[in-house]
């Protein structure tokens, strides 16, 4: 049987009974079955809040990620990878739906329990005959439903000694640092699968990197004799843009020195600071004896400097950078793991390997900490694929893509049809090197969450290829308006200046088509939700 034919049956018939099938032909069997007639396995990696500005294979003016770049040079790397809803728990129910946060319901972190037994591609793929397994961050309150496998951290999960929540239902606390251990389990699920005929889709979710930062001990070291750039924008005066000018997510006025920065004190009065213990007091003593000796003479330093003003905002962005830099670290060697498994195991002839984040995030950029707005830093998304056999783009793709977009795409590449219902788009044309020219020419964004944690009003926009249109509303009613060419960092809102009547026009026409294609209310001026 031909390659194509069994793309043709796996595609008729789903990927299990198109195996049933082939096994049933005289003289076929799937022992003889070239590697490259199989169907493909998936590797999806996702970490939290993993910005492309400090992912080498994007931006090299910060650290290096040698792991991370090896998927990429395997591969292609998404130059405008968006998310739809920049925020933990809806960017995961994004991916696993493949639609925007009002159509699958989850919508903001504080409120929303996801649906488990609506329609998810691992589900999908499980019903076409896939091994799943899901390891790590979940974060959607609701269990997970439709995997093989699945353990699962808590919320956001512990850095240390964490909880893990076991599918049989029991919450059972783990020695260790989180990032190795999620990714010991993924491995040790791939080596112990039930059925290695089958095909499998692994979906490995790291809580690193998110607040607050916390580093293994291996890596604490590092990154100490670096002073990184300070970004362009890090003085932002938020002129003409009211929403950015009241979000609470700036490092001098917002990130605490004690929870974020580790700088305990014990005359301190931080709220945060018997949070900050908690998670500190799960260390193991040795562990724990390793950071109090890294942080003290910084923190002796730090009190007797009595910092003020840009001296302590440029003082707390560097140990924000290092802090974050090296839990990056830990996650690049991790996934450096996972890629030399599937390597010395000759998988990757038959294995799409996926690297993204849930959303993108500030390292400085307008002051800022966090994510949630719909500008750039955070809007963008790291994505990078590593491509098995039969998938022959290289290098870079410049198509518009989203979150939305991986559902269509993991279901086509395991022939599983593409249910209607699903609003993200394919991405397989475009790693067999194709240019569809019906790709979008716009992307639609939707954030839901205020009021709540950093104060970012809700808000939905378009962004084409140039131009990004967005409009802040509940209790304000505040539009801005960009030309990304000629004003990358987003600083001077061009909404209601003269000249801009057209463009705005246009825009603001985009905007309707893509909230009436994705059945979004539309919201102009609403005051009261
Ligand atoms: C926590 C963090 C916030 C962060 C949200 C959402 N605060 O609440 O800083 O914006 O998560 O992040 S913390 O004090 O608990 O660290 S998300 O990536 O999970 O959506
Ligand atoms: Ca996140």
């Amino acid at each position: 049987m031909s390659k194509s034919q069994l793309l043709y049956l796996t595609g008729t018939l789903g990927a299990s009974a198109a195996a049933a099938a082939v096994a049933a032909l005289p003289g076929c069997t799937s022992a003889r079955q070239t590697e490259a007639d199989k169907p493909m396995n998936i590797v999806y990696i996702m970490t939290d809040d993993h910005t492309s500005q400090m992912m080498s294979a994007y931006d090299t003016r910060n650290i290096s990620t040698p792991n991370l770049d090896r998927i990429a040079a395997d591969g292609v790397k998404f130059t405008r990878s968006f998310v739809a809803n920049s925020l933990s728990g809806p960017s995961r129910a994004c991916m696993l739906t493949g639609k925007h946060s009002h159509a699958n319901g989850f919508t903001d972190n504080t409120t929303c329990v996801f649906d488990a037994s609506q329609p998810t591609w691992p589900r999908y793929l499980r019903d076409a005959g896939y091994e799943t397994a899901i390891v790590g961050k979940w974060h959607l309150e609701s269990l997970p439903q439709g995997f093989d496998y699945w353990e699962i951290v808590p919320g956001q999960g512990d850095y240390w000694n964490p909880d893990f929540i076991k599918q049989n239902g029991d919450t059972v606390t783990e020695r260790g640092y989180l990032t190795h251990m999620i990714t010991d389990k993924s491995l040790r699920w791939l080596d112990e699968r039930k059925d290695p005929s089958k095909p499998f889709a692994l979906i490995i979710h790291h809580k690193a990197i998110h607040r607050n930062w916390l580093p293994d001990t291996a890596d604490l070291d590092l990154y100490e004799d670096v002073t990184f750039p300070l970004p362009e924008t890090f003085y932002d005066d938020y002129a003409g843009r009211l929403a950015a000018s009241t979000a609470e997510m700036r490092i001098l006025d917002h990130m605490d020195a004690i929870y974020d920065l580790k700088m305990d004190h014990p005359d301190s009065t931080s709220a945060l600071k018997e949070r900050y213990l908690s998670y500190v007091d799960r260390m193991d003593p040795d562990a724990r004896e390793k950071f109090e000796k890294f942080y003290q003479p910084i923190r002796d330093d730090f009190h007797a400097r009595k910092l003020k003003g840009s001296e302590l905002a440029e003082w707390k962005y560097q140990r924000y950078m290092r802090d974050y830099a090296k839990v990056v670290k830990s996650l690049d060697d991790n996934v450096g793991r996972v890629l030399d498994y599937l390597k010395e195991h000759d998988m990757l002839d038959n294995t799409l390997v996926v690297y993204t984040s849930d959303q993108g995030f500030y390292m400085g950029e307008h002051g800022w900490f966090d994510k949630r707005f719909m500008y750039e830093e955070s809007l963008n998304t790291p994505l990078v694929m590593m491509l098995p056999k039969g998938l022959n783009a290289r290098g870079d793709i410049d198509e518009m893509v989203q979150n939305i977009d991986y559902a269509p795409t993991f279901l086509e590449l395991a022939g599983v049809d593409v249910p209607a219902d699903i609003q993200g788009r394919s991405l397989l044309p475009l790693l067999k090197g194709e240019h569809p020219a019906d790709w979008r020419d716009a992307i639609y964004y939707h954030y839901h969450e205020y009021p709540a944690e950093h104060s970012v009003k809700r808000h939905y926009g378009v962004r084409d290829s140039r131009y990004k249109l967005i409009h802040f509303y509940n209790d304000i009613d505040s539009w801005e308006l960009y030309d990304l060419q000629e004003d990358p960092r987003e600083l001077n809102n061009l909404y209601g200046k003269s000249g801009y009547e057209k463009l705005t026009t246009e825009m603001m026409g985009k905007l309707k088509v893509l909230q009436e294609q994705y059945d979004d209310p539309i919201r102009h001026n609403v005051k009261s939700e």
